[in-house]
């Protein structure tokens, strides 16, 4: 196995390429994805691409991986427990944000950063998610508008730009990897409101000069474990700390929209990577943020209430196979128009292969994280499109309830639910400040970042009903009843 993955090793006289992107959130997904295709791509045509990482909160990547040169592992993961190992060499160096936000802006402002990158999850946006406009009243966003050193991505992207518009330098183009709809308008207009409360001549020339294509991103990337570092290091004779898991299936669809400044040169051969240059990503992004995000956050709250601790575990049974299959099916299709030549049928069918792919431990708990961020794009769009055709949307509906039953904090059984989410303590008070299911379905819709008053009035019956079955009956023999 070593020889195998020295095979990998990039050669001696193949020194990393100079950087040409910063990447701001380096989690395991843009590691196990983004960096894989941009690490093809200069593979195969060369270019000054180099990735300089950013963590915007802790330092533990950087500490993994500066003992081994920024060098780690990816490991596909077959259903069948093979496992395929790649080295990925192209990253330059990692920096700590909050160790030195100034060695983030000079990097982010150096001409030879053509691209910068984004994976900080849908709340590192600092948006409003019902409305994406900037939440000024975010503690990070406050702070950075009035201190020169940021904490947000928001921050540091517009700081960056100033600096570059203020040195004669074009802007580069933001890429954003997160499960955002029209993500890279979402990330402009952010970016606009931040600089136009900053100083209104930078967003002019934003809005002018820069480049924020819209992207869809598809690769499950469960969190690594200690016991995986173990077991790999076992494995391979080779101790990597910071390896990162993934499923061997990965797309990246992209629009053709860099920073024209720059010409040939403004992006790297991402075609030649196998990523899908288009015009406009749009109906891939429903595709997958509608059928594969929004399974994905109802299985998850469905099933961690029935006491499944991963997705592949969940549609394992039986009930949950039918209620997935059938949301797809009944709800989730009919609520938009495919890519061209794409299948649904087929898409939904190669995606219940990717959930039970028993190799991948992806928790319904992680994908349960950040619901109050996540709800609107991946479930309250399909229904609020189901409403307007009168389709009726009784599995979504369900696990709407679900994820109000999930951030009360308490499972089936009575124990305490870890809930992960920007707005978990907010969640929980309005959830304890009513004692009937009605209404703690009324608290918790009244919460205009995530349900508009339209989409609250309508959902109050419905999701009231369900919810107070979900109680009486659990979740398991909920998603039965709707199946
Ligand atoms: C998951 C996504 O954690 C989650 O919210 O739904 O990370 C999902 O695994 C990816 O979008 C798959 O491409």
């Amino acid at each position: 196995m070593a020889a195998e993955l020295e095979r990998l090793h990039r050669s001696k006289d193949h020194p990393k390429p100079k950087a040409g992107i910063v990447h701001l959130g380096l989690g395991a997904f843009f590691r196990a994805f983004g960096a894989l295709y941009i690490d093809d791509a200069v593979r195969i045509s060369g270019g000054d691409w180099g990735i300089v990482g950013v963590s915007l909160q802790s330092a533990a990547t950087r500490d993994k991986l500066a003992p081994q040169d920024f060098v780690y592992t990816t490991v596909s993961q077959d259903p069948d427990g093979g496992e395929t190992f790649r080295k990925i060499e192209i990253l330059e160096t990692v920096l700590v944000a909050p160790e030195d936000p100034e060695a983030v802006l000079a990097r982010m402002a150096d001409p030879a950063i053509r691209i910068v990158t984004l994976t900080v999850t849908e709340k590192g946006y600092c948006h409003d998610p019902a409305t994406g406009k900037l939440n000024f009243a975010h503690p990070d966003i406050a702070h950075d508008l009035d201190h020169a050193l940021p904490r947000s991505a928001i921050g540091f992207l517009v700081r960056a730009l100033k600096r570059r518009r203020d040195a004669g330098t074009p802007p580069f183009t933001v890429l954003t990897c997160d499960n955002l709809p029209e993500n890279g308008k979402l990330v402009r207009g952010v970016v606009q409101d931040f600089a136009r409360a900053h100083d209104p001549g930078l967003a002019d020339w934003i809005a002018a000069e820069g480049r924020f294509p819209s992207t869809m991103v598809d690769r499950i990337t469960p969190a690594t474990k200690p016991e995986d570092v173990e077991r790999l290091a076992q494995k391979t004779g080779i101790r990597d700390e910071a390896p990162v898991l993934c499923e061997p299936f990965r797309q990246w669809v992209v629009e053709d929209d860099f920073v024209p400044a720059y010409g040939a040169d403004a992006r790297p051969d991402l075609a030649a990577a196998g990523v899908e240059m288009v015009a406009d990503v749009t109906p891939y992004e429903h595709m997958k943020l509608r059928m594969l995000n929004g399974t994905h956050s109802s299985l998850a709250y469905l099933g961690y209430l029935a006491g499944h601790e991963t997705i592949a575990e969940t549609v394992a049974d039986p009930v949950f196979e039918g209620f997935c299959k059938r949301l797809w099916r009944e709800e989730i299709i009919p609520s938009f128009a495919p890519p061209e030549g794409v299948d649904l049928a087929d898409y939904a069918g190669a995606l219940f292969e990717r959930y039970s792919n028993p190799a991948i431990r992806h928790r319904t708990w992680q994908i349960a994280m950040d619901g109050s961020q996540k709800l609107p794009q991946r479930i309250l769009g399909t229904i609020a499109d189901n409403l307007a055709a009168a389709r009726p949307s009784p599995g979504l509906i369900l696990a709407v309830a679900a994820w109000m039953r999930y951030v009360g904090g308490i499972d089936e059984r009575g124990q305490p639910i870890e809930v992960k989410d920007p707005l978990a303590e907010r969640l929980r008070g309005l959830s304890d400040s009513a004692d009937t299911p009605e209404a703690k379905v009324a608290a918790l819709l009244s919460v205009r970042e995530i349900f508009s008053a339209g989409m609250a009035a309508q959902l109050a019956a419905p999701v009231s009903s369900s919810y107070e079955l979900l109680c009486r009956i659990g979740a398991r023999r909920a998603a039965e009843a709707v199946t």
